[in-house]
């Protein structure tokens, strides 16, 4: 058996090594916006072996999986030392998620996780599962990660699936040592989706939030949320107003959420966001962008109406089924990568510019909010198509 299982760790080493190799190339089609590409850049099966398999054949004759990965998804994301990196949340098949870096270096193939996951210390309260960080490198010298702490709430006890939903806050200079600090304090129950702004607004540190009633609900809570704080060592949020609000048959009737942290351009800030609408399917969640005053990131000044991103072919199929969801991009030297994930399961890359992004946002109509006025968009399109066309 000793031989058999050394020949079936070869084999998976070489699977491996292939996947992790396999060039990326982007799909033939794209609408102008974004190009998307061939292949997911990170999936369960790109988890390191040493994760998954105890090499000894002695203790492992069969050279099983130990300890499978379930899905690699929803990354932080951050040009570090010139290289693309993410922080990816992977999940084990126990249903526990953690953090792990894995890097590029061209951000589209070739990633590779380091070694190790993170090792993220506790606060007094333990975190039952930890994810969706979101990295901001801070003008105050520190790269941050906010995520979501999740534990069971011990209000009620008996309903196994009821939790509390927070707002984790860590911060690094090097991705590798992180140091933990105490969670978010804000007026709503709970917290998911917290950003933290890259940049002082008025001297404070400002962070968008999401606040919200329930755990999977918003209840009569939900948008994306704004606040000021002074310190990150111990982050309290006394006012929370809304950015961007929910509204009803849109794709962000029944929630939203900031994706990254927003990208500085010359006509404003570029967020990009994630809305949920209800379906016969269950939740539907697309990707949209929107722009905010510079200096004011409060205010919304362009917000184009319907989706950026929706989950299209085998994106639509997963855990959690017809998701998309971003929490990381890169912004490098004009160009964009946007790292999304589809239906809770594997990490995409869309790449576009800057140029092209702040465009789609200042020339793409806002949602009328009704099919006449659709219409009349669209009648108004053609008109001006045809006067082109016959001139
Ligand atoms: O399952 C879809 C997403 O659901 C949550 O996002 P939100 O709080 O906006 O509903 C998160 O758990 C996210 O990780 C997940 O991708």
């Amino acid at each position: 058996m000793d031989g058999n299982a050394r020949e079936r760790l070869a084999r998976l080493q070489k699977t491996h090594a292939a996947l992790l190799n396999l060039p990326n190339a982007p799909t033939t089609d794209t609408n102008g916006v974004y190009q998307r590409y061939a292949h997911p850049v990170l999936t369960a099966a790109h988890a390191p072996l040493e994760w998954r398999y105890d090499f000894n054949p002695k203790t492992n004759p069969f050279m099983m999986e130990r300890m499978g990965i379930n899905a690699v998804f929803n990354a932080g994301a951050l040009l570090f030392d010139g290289r693309y990196v993410v922080v990816a949340r992977v999940e084990g098949d126990d249903r526990k998620s953690f953090f792990a870096v894995a890097e590029s270096p061209n951000g589209v193939d070739n990633f590779r996780f380091w070694p190790r996951p993170v090792v993220l210390p506790q606060t007094d309260e333990p975190d039952t599962n930890v994810y969706d960080m979101r990295l901001t490198r801070h003008e105050d010298g520190w790269i941050y990660g906010l995520f979501c702490t999740e534990r069971k709430d011990m209000n009620q006890p008996h309903d196994l699936s009821a939790a509390v939903a927070q707002c984790g806050i860590a911060r690094t200079k090097d991705l590798a040592a992180w140091e933990r600090l105490p969670d978010l304090t804000t007026r709503s129950g709970q917290q998911r989706n917290v950003v933290l702004h890259p940049e002082f607004v008025d001297g404070k540190y400002a962070l968008y939030t999401r606040p919200q009633d329930g755990f999977i609900s918003v209840g009569s809570g939900g948008g994306i949320g704004w606040g000021l704080c002074d310190d990150m060592a111990h982050a309290v949020i006394e006012t929370e107003t809304i950015v961007d609000n929910k509204v009803y048959h849109t794709i962000k009737e029944v929630k939203n959420g900031q994706g990254p942290a927003p990208i500085r351009t010359d006509r404003g800030w570029l967020h990009l966001a994630h809305g949920v609408r209800n379906t016969a399917a269950g939740l539907r969640y697309v990707l949209y962008l929107f722009m905010t005053d510079l200096k004011r990131p409060w205010i919304v000044t362009h917000a184009p109406g319907g989706h950026l991103i929706a989950p299209q072919g085998e994106e639509r199929v997963g855990d959690v089924s017809n998701v998309v969801f971003s929490n990381g991009w890169i912004e490098d030297q004009g160009r964009i990568f946007i790292y999304y994930a589809s239906s809770d399961t594997r990490l995409h890359v869309a790449t576009s510019t800057v140029a092209q992004l702040v465009d789609y946002c200042l020339n793409t109509p806002p949602d009328p909010l009704t099919s006449a006025a659709c219409v009349a968009q669209r009648l108004d399109l053609i008109a001006k198509n045809e006067a082109f066309m016959a001139r």
